[in-house]
């Protein structure tokens, strides 16, 4: 059966992993975090200091190229235009208000450069402009991430649509 892969993206913080997990153990699909695949495969090419943040190899990303040619795989990544455009079927930028955002982050204890950072990166849309600008404007939906119900509504929707395109595609 041909199964659908997913790419869930937005800032750390706003909901991509609860949400994928989630998603996971209510379809058939399968998540996996980048960071864990990374650590698997040791897609990492340093750490970078200044953000705090490990830094991905992009060109071994490609290695991820054979778990999504078997579909059917949730993908939650804080970016995405190195990934290839023809892995997804459809792309979700999760959005959460910037208050929100703070307090979450805050109690990840991230440095105030790092929150600081983050919060901007949600404040100017840099994840949605990325995923629009590396995906074909119509797999790109934008969701709001800021309480349980929407967390429920957004699984609704996106259960709804992995039933219409595993009817649509077999
Ligand atoms: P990400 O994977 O994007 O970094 P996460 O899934 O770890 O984010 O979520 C960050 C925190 O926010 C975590 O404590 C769970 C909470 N959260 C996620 N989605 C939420 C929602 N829709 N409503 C309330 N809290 C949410």
């Amino acid at each position: 059966m041909r199964l659908p892969n997913i790419l869930l993206t937005g800032t750390p913080g706003v909901g991509k992993t609860t949400l994928g997990k989630e998603l996971a153990s209510r379809t058939i699909l399968k998540y996996d975090n980048v960071g864990d695949l990374a650590r698997e495969g040791q897609l990492y090419d340093g750490f970078d200091e200044e953000y705090e943040c490990a830094i991905l190899d992009e060109d071994r990303v490609v290695e991820l190229e054979n778990k999504m040619k078997g579909g059917g795989v949730i993908i939650d990544y804080h970016g995405c235009d190195f990934f290839s455009e023809r892995w997804f079927h459809i792309v979700f930028v999760l959005q959460t208000d910037n208050s929100v955002l703070y307090t979450r982050l805050e109690k990840r204890g991230y440095s105030v450069k790092k929150l600081q950072d983050n919060v901007q990166c949600e404040i100017f849309q840099i994840l949605y402009e990325e995923a629009m600008a590396s995906y074909k404007p119509e797999v790109v939906h934008w969701l709001p991430s800021n309480v349980p119900e929407e967390l429920e509504s957004n699984l609704d929707q996106i259960i709804k649509w992995i039933e219409e395109w595993i009817k649509d595609n077999n």
